[in-house]
């Protein structure tokens, strides 16, 4: 059950904007950069900050994909599944790029330390950054993102829902109660 909106899609525009505008400052400029979505929200997320980028730069920095998942039933289960590579899809070098990492939600950190690992096996990258939509808390790594859109302190038994106009038909970023 719903208990609270915390983005809706004006908030999330505003966020992504803010986070291209980052990432170049931080970066000072394009140069060198990758972007790496980590499937299934963190890749349409990538997509829009490649777009965000473009309009900025007008360049258009290369982008990949990651499917990191758990082996599990249900999110019930998630407790104690650790999170794996299922395939690289990762058409442009990596070595010697800064790859930035993007996903949807951060939360123990055990996805993001996967698809480290993944980048880790294709090549030699410069640097890692990461970027993530809502960071949730509950870190059980020494992980922290580069870039967040939104902290969201959470309790274990909360949920943060992502719906993305292109898998869901809406931008919307909401708390449950599980
Ligand atoms: P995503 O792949 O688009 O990120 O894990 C499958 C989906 O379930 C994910 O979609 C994620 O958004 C959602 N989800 C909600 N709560 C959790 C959670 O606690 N752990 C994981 N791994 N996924 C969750
Ligand atoms: P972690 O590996 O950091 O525990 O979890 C990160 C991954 O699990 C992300 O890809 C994210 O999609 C998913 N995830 C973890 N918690 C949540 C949550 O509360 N809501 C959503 N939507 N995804 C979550
Ligand atoms: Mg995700």
């Amino acid at each position: 059950n719903k208990k609270a909106n915390v983005l809706d899609a004006p908030a999330m525009r505003r966020a992504l904007t803010r986070i291209a505008h980052e990432i170049l400052e931080r970066n000072k400029g394009v140069e060198g950069l990758m972007l790496v979505g980590i499937k299934t929200r963190g890749v349409p997320i990538a997509k829009r900050l490649q777009e965000r980028i473009q309009d900025i730069e007008g360049v258009k920095v290369p982008i990949g994909e990651l499917d990191i998942t758990l082996y599990r039933d249900d999110l019930s289960h998630v407790d104690n599944q650790e999170p794996t590579l299922n395939e690289a899809n990762l058409k442009e070098q990596v070595t010697g790029k800064n790859v930035i990492l993007v996903d949807d939600v951060l939360y123990t950190g055990r996805t993001v330390r996967a698809a480290m690992d993944a980048i880790m096996d294709q090549g030699r990258p410069s640097q890692m950054q990461l970027a993530v939509l809502v960071d949730r808390g509950h870190r059980e790594l020494p992980i922290r993102a580069d870039f967040i859109g939104k902290n969201i302190p959470t309790s274990q038994n909360e949920i943060i829902t992502v719906e993305l106009e292109e898998i869901d038909q809406k931008d919307s970023v909401s708390i449950y109660e599980k």
